[in-house]
């Protein structure tokens, strides 16, 4: 494919909710590019291309076509043809693959947002189009399946108007709050005033449409609410349609025709609703586009009429075969007039063309957002020519390389275009074979800079990956697929990988860096058709394509291959954000156990090739995956059975999170520690060298809340200030290398303070929340678990200066003044570890604390006694017993209050119909799940049904609504957050009355136990639990 001009090229994605229709829109684009035929399109579905998409008709991953479009010029530019390219990836709308869905806006300009007309918005609407809001990607709004007003719903057309203006007014007030919420003002104020604002305007506008609709001059669009869709900016196609005919310009027709405006019988003039006097009108919108339309439907399936289909085809100078006239096939007569009358593509394509802008002026707004997302000014320069080059997509020879991968995916090695064609020649052999070797010279030559030596990748790149394991034709090669955002690559030029973690505040050549700058060659350049991989030589600034020969997420810079030399062009464009955390974990196992090396390089490129997919190795030496949902897991299993892996596996149960905290209940045991405030534990190390002393509280609710929202800031506070922390050396990191970072099942919410003014907004809420809290947030040690959390240490000492996170982390301040004389060992570094530990590991199962708060009221230590313990040379002993002892504090200070666990909880939205709604309800509360709120929607007989539901018992909870109801609810379950069980695992029943009914441990009715135990039970805990009881009688069951 030649290189088009930048301006001519555009990149888009499909985004929406689940089943909204985007893959079908897809088929339309590319039957208009001829790659399927006319026929087949809306059946096909072409970009699904995995057989377990077709089979279930879900999109699971994403996938990218680049078509090609002649298109005129508009009136009012010159009129001539021009050859655009237009990138698009087709994205899935289940929130198991969100993923996908990020990783394919970070690289595109531009959206198509589906919305089910008769559906509305759903959940992931929401969230596609706060992802598409994030990225500053500009949206389209397609409403689609419009077909079912009139089939299902059976709407006259000016009920349908009103029905689309009410939707067209709902997705406006999502656009809207999130524009609301980035100014950061309260959300009512924020309506009304807008609501006051188009009251105002619509008058003032109304008169000014209706004079220049019959004005002969062109109107000048000026946009102030550009971020709401506007239909009158989509009416263009019917614009020029009835231009000519009404007598109006086009430009003017536009204007009113969507809205309430009439034309005038009498005058032939437009006129707004104020001058309707009463008439009974309808609006332009009615009576030109929707009627028509309408007439078509009715003429073709409603009453099949081929009388009247002769004279409409006939009037709209549409050429149809008489043979498709008289066709039984209704649908494909529609779809045939429609076709010629109202060409889908063009009418997308053409909207593409004129919203979306061109790669160059997109990066010029893009870049600088995603290169500094903290700053909030709105023109940002360029400081150097890389940054030059990335914000005009130069593409220029002397460019520097940048490109973006977003995501690896895999392909299977004979899918590759240069295995398909022929066999390889024995002379290629030898030629790659010299190649190869010329690469690794390379490669060597790059370490043999002047840095010190440096430790070689740790994973080596994937393709080499698949060569160990033998590249066959069976093998799959992953690629990366990427959008070059300036100057041009070459298939075998060397760049370099910036991997997610790479701080480019250091050099290069920083032992923190190393690793995460990995040396490749570009082995292959592929421009993608769906399944097809089109291979080329070179790809420009601006467009999407697929690279072969990475082994991480990169950002790729070429030649001159010293690190040190190319410092200024390397920059790390960043991870993709997720929105859904992994939150279903299963340990994996070999059927045959000699499969396992196979099973964990199996693993590793699954992890490559789905960044939403976290693989990692337990410290039990268990094989463990981390996935978003239990459709995802399923694909998951399914792409390392037949591709990655190719060996059969077992996969355990589910595992679940828990969360364990604590609360105030109604009639506590006596408190442990006698004469102190409750929850105060008094522990020491051997030989009681160091005394401590720290009373638990449960967390207010509004501090924890806040903490909870505010996650993702205070990780990014702690990070900025992290080189002190590490220097300081005060706090030892617990878990293994090989987790992820953050606690499992962690909420990622859109944090509702930045991070300079997440202490002052701490500080309100807990003078909010008054008693001990009052001036607390100075005091504040460190927050837990993993340092991000919602459990908080507190230096409550008396005597000295608090040790406070708050100074530690502000720059402008002095180091914190450290109480460590020479001869004096701190043990307050070793006091926040036992912290840390028992935070990640409460007390009930193991599971991750939330809310907890632990006042520290003394240290004393013996420094004596700690001394005589140096000179032998047993001070790691008192460290080690110090830390342990701090953690058993902590543990037994969340017992001395009621214990309680959290459960993980997932919400969802089940659209279901009058008729199903018992059943549904039936299965939710089987499930201990409840309804949380019931909503018809309007013009339907659908329900909306919000409810909430524990993931532990989520499982198999779609298959069975659907079961249940026969296909006609199907829940999207989306992970909320943790939610109390009120009940304490500990309790048994203790008066006469409930002994009586419960018998004397009540075990059955101890949900909360039941969870504990279970958990317990699997990382090997002891229970506490009678395996049998009253013998007797089962043996008199038995007989
Ligand atoms: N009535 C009607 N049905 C449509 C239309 N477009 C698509 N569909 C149907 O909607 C269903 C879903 O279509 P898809 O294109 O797979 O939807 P999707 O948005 O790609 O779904 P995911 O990728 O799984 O999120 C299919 O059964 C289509 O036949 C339309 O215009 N009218
Ligand atoms: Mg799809």
């Amino acid at each position: 494919m030649e290189a088009p001009d930048p301006a001519n090229v555009r990149i888009i994605t499909t985004l929406g909710h689940v089943d909204h229709g985007k893959t079908t829109l897809m088929d339309a684009l590319l039957a208009a590019n001829n790659i399927i035929s006319h026929r087949m399109a809306g059946k096909l579905r072409f970009l699904d291309s995995r057989e377990d998409e077709q089979e279930r008709g879900i999109t699971m991953e994403s996938s990218a076509v680049s078509l090609k479009f002649q298109v005129m010029g508009r009136p009012d530019e010159e009129r001539s043809q021009k050859t655009y390219i237009v990138n698009m990836i087709d994205t899935p709308g289940h929130v198991d693959f969100s993923s996908e869905v990020s990783t394919a806006s970070r690289l595109c300009d531009g959206a198509l947002v589906l919305v089910d007309v008769v559906e509305g918005v759903c959940t992931q609407t929401i969230a596609v189009l706060r992802q598409a809001w994030e990225d500053n990607l500009r949206p389209i709004l397609v409403i689609n399946k419009m077909d079912r007003l009139i089939t299902e719903l059976k709407l006259v057309p000016t009920e349908a108007y009103q029905h689309l203006s009410r939707l067209i007014e709902q997705v406006n007030a999502v656009m809207g709050s999130f524009f609301a919420s980035e100014l950061m003002e309260d959300d009512l104020r924020w309506r009304e005033e807008r609501d006051r604002r188009l009251a105002e305007k619509k008058d003032q506008l109304a008169d000014e449409a209706e004079a220049s609709a019959n004005d002969t001059d062109d109107f000048k669009e000026k946009d102030d609410e550009d971020i709401y869709f506007a239909p009158e900016r989509g009416v263009g196609n019917f614009a020029q349609l009835y231009s000519a005919k009404l007598g109006f310009k086009e430009a003017n027709l536009r204007r009113v025709l969507w809205g309430d405006f009439y034309l005038d019988p009498k005058t032939k003039k437009v006129i707004s609703h104020k001058h309707l006097r009463g008439r009974a009108l309808k609006p332009l919108f009615v009576q030109f586009v929707l009627e028509n339309i309408w007439a078509v439907y009715d003429a073709v399936v409603m009453n099949p009429n081929t009388e009247k289909v002769t004279k409409i085809v006939t009037a709209l100078n549409l050429k149809i075969l008489p043979r498709d006239l008289r066709s039984k096939d209704s649908r494909q007569l529609l779809s045939t007039i429609f076709t010629q009358w109202l060409s889908l593509s063009t009418c997308i394509i053409q909207a593409t063309i004129d919203v979306v802008p061109s790669p160059p002026a997109a990066q010029a707004i893009r870049i600088p957002k995603m290169l500094y997302p903290n700053v909030f000014d709105k023109s940002i320069q360029p400081k150097n020519k890389l940054e030059q080059d990335l914000f005009t997509s130069n593409f220029a020879p002397d460019a520097v390389v940048v490109a973006y991968v977003s995501k690896m995916f895999a392909v299977a090695a004979k899918e590759l275009p240069e295995n398909k064609k022929r066999a390889v020649t024995a002379d290629e052999l030898r030629q790659r074979a010299r190649d190869a070797k010329e690469a690794r010279d390379n490669s060597v030559s790059v370490s043999e800079t002047p840095d010190p030596p440096r430790a070689a990748p740790e994973s080596p790149p994937s393709t080499a990956l698949g060569e160990t394991l033998g590249v066959s034709e069976e093998s799959e090669i992953i690629l990366g697929f990427a959008r070059l955002y300036s100057g041009t690559i070459h298939t075998g030029s060397t760049i370099y990988c910036v991997l997610p973690k790479y701080n480019t505040s250091l050099p290069p050549n920083h032992a923190h860096n190393v690793a995460h700058l990995i040396p490749a060659k570009v082995e292959g350049l592929y421009v993608m058709m769906g399944r097809e991989l089109i291979p080329v030589d070179c790809v420009r600034a601006g467009n999407t394509f697929a690279i072969k020969g990475l082994g991480g997420k990169v950002t790729g810079v070429p030649e001159g291959m010293d690190p040190v030399q190319v410092q200024d062009s390397l920059i790390n464009i960043g991870g993709v954000t997720r929105t859904v955390s992994p939150i279903v974990r299963v340990a994996l196992e070999p059927v045959i156990p000699s499969d396992m090396p196979k099973l964990v390089a199996g693993m590793k490129l699954l992890a490559q090739a789905d960044p939403c997919v976290e693989t990692f190795q337990q410290q039990t030496g268990e094989h463990v995956i981390l996935t978003a949902g239990e459709l995802h897991l399923e694909r998951c299993l399914k792409d390392l059975r037949e591709r990655f892996a190719r060996v059969e596996i077992q996969a355990s149960k589910p595992i679940v999170p828990f969360r364990e905290t604590a609360v105030k209940g109604q009639d506590m045991a006596p408190s442990k520690t006698p004469n102190a405030a409750r929850g105060t534990i008094k522990g020491a190390s051997t030989q009681n060298l160091v005394t401590f002393s720290i009373r638990s509280a449960p967390v207010p609710d509004v501090i924890v809340q806040f903490l909870l929202h505010n996650l993702t800031t205070l990780r990014v506070l702690q990070q900025d200030g992290h080189t002190d922390r590490d220097t300081a050396g005060s706090s030892i990191d617990i878990v293994s290398e090989s987790e992820p970072v953050g606690v499992q099942g962690d909420v990622l919410h859109t944090p509702s303070v930045r991070a300079d003014q997440f202490w002052s907004a701490l500080e309100e809420k807990c003078n909010e929340a008054g008693g001990d809290w009052v001036n607390i947030s100075d005091r504040i040690w460190s927050f837990g678990p993993r340092h991000a959390g919602s459990c908080i240490l507190i230096d409550y000492r008396k005597d000295t200066t608090p040790l406070s996170l708050r100074r530690r982390l502000s720059r402008n301040h002095p180091a914190q003044p450290t109480n460590t004389s020479d001869n004096n060992v701190d043990f307050t570094g070793y006091v926040e570890t036992g912290f840390q530990l028992a935070m990640f590991q409460g007390p009930l199962c193991a599971e991750p604390v939330e809310g907890m708060a632990y006042f520290v009221e003394s240290i004393d230590v013996d420094a004596d006694g700690v001394q005589k313990e140096i000179v032998q040379n047993r001070l790691s002993q008192v460290t080690g017993s110090v830390i342990s002892a701090v953690r058993d504090a902590c543990r037994n200070g969340l017992l001395d209050w009621s214990p309680r666990l959290m459960l993980a909880i997932y919400s969802c939205d089940i659209q279901a119909s009058t008729d199903v709604l018992g059943k549904v309800y039936g299965v939710v509360a089987k499930r201990r799940g409840r309804i949380v709120a019931e909503e018809m929607k309007e013009g339907t007989t659908f329900f909306t049904v919000s409810a909430l539901l524990p993931v532990v018992e989520s499982f198999g909870f779609a298959d069975d609504i659907r079961k249940r109801t026969s296909g006609a609810a199907s829940p999207q379950l989306i992970f909320s957050g943790y939610e109390l069980l009120d009940q304490d695992p500990f309790w048994i029943p203790t008066t006469e009355e409930e002994l009586e009914d419960l018998g004397e441990k009540a075990d059955r009715d101890n949900i909360a136990k039941g969870y504990m135990d279970s958990v317990r039970e699997r990382k090997g805990m002891f229970v506490d639990r009678k395996i049998v009881q009253f013998a007797e009688k089962q043996r008199t069951l038995k007989r």
